[in-house]
């Protein structure tokens, strides 16, 4: 272990750790624009250069290593005269527009030159020239505010096997976006939203759906209902200081109501809905595999995240015939709430107007698709991510905290446990193998102390395995009896891409596969409150296990509301009318 001194609080780190570790490990704030927890320093924006006794010139603390007995000051004449100097030709360029941005009030930027206590740029010079791309239906580029942190281009990159966005050109003329400077929509990005979920300043955002929201709710001739995905009530709560992982679904349907939405609804409704649809879409792909010979279209591969369709459709189109043909929960729900919805309310699904809160910026995207309209237009009209929700909660003048828990509209708003773990990687994967264990067997899917858990799908690991023997399959299903069922869980696209590419060599052979686009599942979505960490990640998804544990109903063949929209509209899952409504089809 190595002894470092930071700003005279001493602390020991493994050899090999950075300044900036160490710097974390003493309680010492050090800012810093580049830097990520995945990934290796850059030392691109030179903010948290520090002093170290005996050396000649200022290091930069994230990729800095300690050595033993060293000695770091952070707060010295010099360090405070270097950063105010870079953060101030940062702020020379920056076409900030700070009253106007989004990002006024959660810019790490302008939080770092208010530390320094520069508020305002003063060095003369040229802006960047700004250039708006709203090409893509899900992301807004300003390359006027884009800081060179290259933080996009490492998630883009790295985490997600994309890469969509490169620095070019050199000096005060160097650009962050797609090759030869075009916009988005001419390039494979998936619009995911990583990158707008780390970029330090308003360069990337998602394409903000809030005045079409505020229109709807101000005009008296619709009926405007709300969706809200698994993933956003444990995350809401720390866009108003609470800590990550706060169990906020009530108070969010209380915000909901107060915002004035005619009806609060849960994408959870239909997440149960497509277990009902997948699950059986399962069987029979399982059934015309093992039982008619037939080649098998096998491993499913769940299709509910917009950005790994995206992702499959443009660089694994082999793969388009494995992905489940089931709509995500957020466009069940959207063509639900158009047709059954509006049927047994007796209003003109014209009139509907659908919002969906969501964790995941390409569900703006997905709901833009010309494959989702089964109800005549769109049948979701507007999505606002989770930092939009918490913004028209702030614009509402609701005190969040201080909210009484509502509870959601029936019949859309009734749930199992099993839809909330949606919005964890492998909760889909669980929750199908939950229903599916039951129709062929007729007995729970076995777990600790009967718990209905399936743990080695469960965690951060980017590719998680599991097997699941199957013991006393019944009937129709009885050919299940004995068989191994070998499943796979990835999130983040290059772990997807590793797991395409196991199936397509031949090397791995699953029956079932989740895929998630983005790292952690939904909980991690590029919709969801900056930052988002690991730990965040982990403390998010023990708020949706904890809510799945606390609901009465855990599987979701069980929700009598789905059970009563079968009998009342779909009759059974996969038929005629289900097909029409709930499935669609992809495009390479
Ligand atoms: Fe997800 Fe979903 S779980 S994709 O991650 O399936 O965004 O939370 O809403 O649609 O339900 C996101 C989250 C959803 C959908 C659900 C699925």
């Amino acid at each position: 272990m190595c002894k470092v001194s930071i700003d005279c609080v001493e602390v020991k780190v493994e050899p090999g750790s950075t300044i900036l570790d160490a710097s974390k490990k003493a309680g010492v704030v050090i800012p810093t624009l580049c830097n990520m927890e995945t990934h290796e320093a850059l030392g691109a924006c030179r903010v948290c250069v520090v002093e170290v006794e005996g050396a000649k010139s200022l290091m930069a603390a994230c990729s800095t290593p300690v050595w033993d007995g060293m000695k770091v000051r952070t707060t010295t004449r010099r360090v405070r005269t270097a950063r105010t100097m870079v953060v101030d030709l940062l702020l020379s360029e920056h076409n900030g527009e700070c009253g106007t941005c989004f990002r006024n009030g959660e810019c790490e930027l302008q939080a770092i030159a208010a530390g320094l206590g520069l508020d305002r740029d003063t060095i003369p010079g040229p802006k960047l020239p700004a250039h708006l791309d709203t090409s893509t239906a899900a992301i807004r580029r300003d390359t006027g505010k884009c800081i060179k942190c290259r933080r996009c281009v490492r998630v883009c990159h790295g985490i997600q096997g994309v890469g969509a966005l490169f620095p070019q050109g050199r000096g005060f003329d160097t650009t962050i976006g797609p090759a030869f400077g075009a916009d988005l929509s001419t390039v494979a990005c998936v619009q995911c939203g990583q990158c707008a979920a780390v970029c330090p300043v308003g360069a990337i955002m998602e394409t903000s759906h809030i005045d079409r929201v505020w229109d709807a709710l101000d005009n008296p001739d619709l009926h405007v209902v709300v969706q809200t995905a698994p993933a956003i009530r444990a995350a809401l709560g720390e866009c108003f200081d609470m800590p990550p992982g706060t169990q906020v679904t009530g108070k969010m349907v209380e915000a909901l109501r107060r915002l004035n939405f005619d009806a609060v609804f849960d994408t959870d409704f239909t997440a149960d809905l497509t277990i009902m649809e997948e699950g059986t879409e399962l069987l029979l792909r399982l059934k015309s595999a093992l039982v008619d010979g037939k080649t098998p279209k096998l491993p499913l591969i769940t299709s509910c995240s917009p950005g790994w369709i995206n992702f499959a459709e443009q660089y694994f189109p082999r793969s388009l015939p494995l992905i489940s043909s089931c709509k995500s929960p957020q466009q069940m729900f959207g063509a639900v709430a158009k047709s059954y919805y509006a049927e047994l309310k007796g209003i003109d699904p014209a009139s509907i107007y659908v919002v969906s809160v969501m964790p995941c910026t390409a569900k703006k995207y997905e709901a833009a698709r010309p494959e989702m309209q089964s109800s005549g237009g769109p049948d979701v009209d507007a999505v606002l991510t989770t930092r939009e929700l918490a913004h028209m909660i702030h614009q509402g003048g609701i005190t969040f905290s201080s909210l009484k828990d509502g509870t959601m509209d029936e019949p859309l708003g009734i749930s199992t446990g099993a839809a909330d773990i949606f919005g964890n990687t492998g909760g889909v994967m669980e929750a199908a193998l939950r229903t599916v264990h039951e129709i062929v067997t007729g007995a729970p899917l076995p777990g600790p102390q009967g718990r209905l858990e399936l743990q080695p799908v469960r965690g951060l690991e980017g590719i998680k395995e599991a097997t699941l023997r199957v013991e006393g399959a019944k009937g129709d299903w009885a050919f299940l009896e004995g068989k191994e069922l070998s499943v796979a869980v990835a999130h983040g696209l290059s772990n997807a891409a590793e797991v395409l590419k196991r199936i397509e060599s031949g090397e791995a052979s699953y029956h079932f596969v989740e895929i998630m686009c983005c790292p952690g599942g939904c909980i991690g979505g590029g919709g969801q409150p900056r930052p988002t960490t690991d730990a965040i990640r982990e403390a998010r998804m023990r708020a949706l296990y904890a809510e799945d544990e606390g609901k009465p109903l855990r599987g979701s063949h069980m929700n009598p509301a789905v059970q009563v929209l079968y009998k009342e509209y779909f009759q059974e899952p996969g038929s005629k009318r289900s097909h029409e409504l709930l499935h669609t089809h992809y495009t390479a």
